[in-house]
């Protein structure tokens, strides 16, 4: 491991409890906690936990989950259970969308307020100046909406962490590079000129979940606040870290945001279970690096990764990237669960070569465009 870009900084602050790896979605189910214990151990297997300030992160109350959530849904979380969810009055699996996305397995309820815990702990670092980056993998699950589950997102972590921030600062950007639209914080926030959000994702009106096209781009007082990146098929590290620049750059000069939340969903990566982008890890990571250029405070969150071993690798990565340390690409050998990495024990792992490039140069400077008209209208 060496250091790089000495000249800022930062304190890192990193927010997790071993606890919300533990709960268990269903067999099959995508979604595995677990990829959080792998990463924590890989974290604190390259020495990244001796150089950041650790907290172990508390289950947020239900008045701070109530501050986006409506009471009703909340009732219910906390209610359900694996062996009464089928004696629930009609049609309320159908209303809090109960099925195999967002099942109902056992904690549910624990398990989304330790997330959203280490959320608000993170972004209570930033508010009182105690933290100028802080990081909560387990959180960034960005579907969730006021009244339910969305694509397996119980609690809306991001809203209440920016909630929180809003108390504070008077602009806040959001950007998302999960594969999939974060289209629970777009929404949230789709009215107000306070928030501005941002997501590159996969779109074809059909992928989940379905919205976040380019001509979204928020209303009435959000009207030109919002920001979306429709992407295909196989994009690679040079088309999207460009892209990702290009737009990103004049976006915070112009926004000059004074926080920034980034949700770094792994499952852009090549070769998720349920991706189709071409990502490697230090693409993925050069736009965390990119953000953090800009030393403007920051709330680093997860968000999707159905390959736990890639996932665990990439937020490792980027944990070093946030504390300016590039890592070795040989794993720590001492490590609980190195097998996970038996199909190369590397950090930096080949993943660009499943997919073929559905985004023409043409496309993706069409699209460019099109964002940057979109981010001239902030001024003036
Ligand atoms: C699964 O194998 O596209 C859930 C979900 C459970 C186990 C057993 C049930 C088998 C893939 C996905 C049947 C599963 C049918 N099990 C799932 C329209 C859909 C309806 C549900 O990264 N079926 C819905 C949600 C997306 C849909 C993506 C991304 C979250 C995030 C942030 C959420 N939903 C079609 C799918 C499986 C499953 C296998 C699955 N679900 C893949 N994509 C979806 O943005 C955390
Ligand atoms: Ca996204
Ligand atoms: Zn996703």
């Amino acid at each position: 491991n060496y250091e790089f870009g000495s000249t800022y900084a930062p304190r890192v602050s990193y927010h997790f409890n071993p606890k919300v790896s533990s709960y268990h979605f269903g067999v099959r189910h995508p979604m595995k906690p677990f990829r959080l214990m792998l990463t924590d151990h890989l974290v604190s297997g390259y020495g990244l936990h001796k150089i950041m300030d650790l907290y172990e992160t508390r289950k947020a109350s239900d008045d701070e989950l109530l501050e986006f959530h409506t009471d009703d849904y909340i009732n219910f979380l906390k209610k359900v259970n694996p062996d009464n969810v089928n004696k629930m009055p009609r049609g309320t699996l159908d209303k809090f969308n109960i099925g195999d996305d967002c099942p109902i397995f056992h904690n549910l309820y624990e398990y989304s307020s330790l997330y959203t815990g280490a959320s608000l702990d993170a972004s209570r670092k930033l508010l009182n100046g105690q933290s100028d980056i802080a990081i909560n993998w387990s959180g960034g699950l960005h579907h969730a909406k006021k009244t339910s589950p969305s694509g397996f997102c119980y609690i809306n972590d991001i809203v209440l962490s920016i909630l929180n921030l809003l108390r504070f600062h008077p602009r806040v950007l959001y950007i998302d590079i999960d594969l999939h639209h974060g289209d629970g914080v777009q929404e949230a926030f789709y009215t107000t000129d306070r928030v501005y959000t941002v997501s590159f994702h996969k779109y074809n009106g059909e992928f989940f979940p379905g919205t976040g096209n380019y001509d979204e781009t928020g209303c009435s007082n959000g009207k030109h606040f919002a920001l979306n990146v429709p992407l295909k098929d196989g994009i690679d590290d040079d088309s999207y870290i460009n892209l990702f620049k290009s737009i990103i750059d004049p976006l915070i000069t112009s926004y000059n945001p004074t926080v920034i939340i980034q949700q770094c969903g792994a499952d852009s990566l090549g070769h998720d279970r349920l991706g189709c982008f071409n990502l490697n890890i230090k693409a993925h990571g050069e736009c965390v690096k990119f953000v953090k250029s800009f030393g403007i405070p920051m709330l680093v969150v997860g968000g999707g990764g159905y390959t736990p071993k890639n996932v665990s690798r990439l937020w490792t990565y980027e944990t070093g990237i946030l504390n300016n340390v590039l890592l070795s690409p040989e794993l720590p050998s001492d490590i609980p669960f190195l097998n996970y990495f038996d199909d190369e024990y590397s950090l930096y792992p080949v993943l660009d070569d499943l997919y073929e490039n559905k985004n023409s140069k043409q496309f993706l400077e069409d699209l460019r465009i099109r964002c940057l008209e979109q981010i001239r209208y902030l001024k003036g």
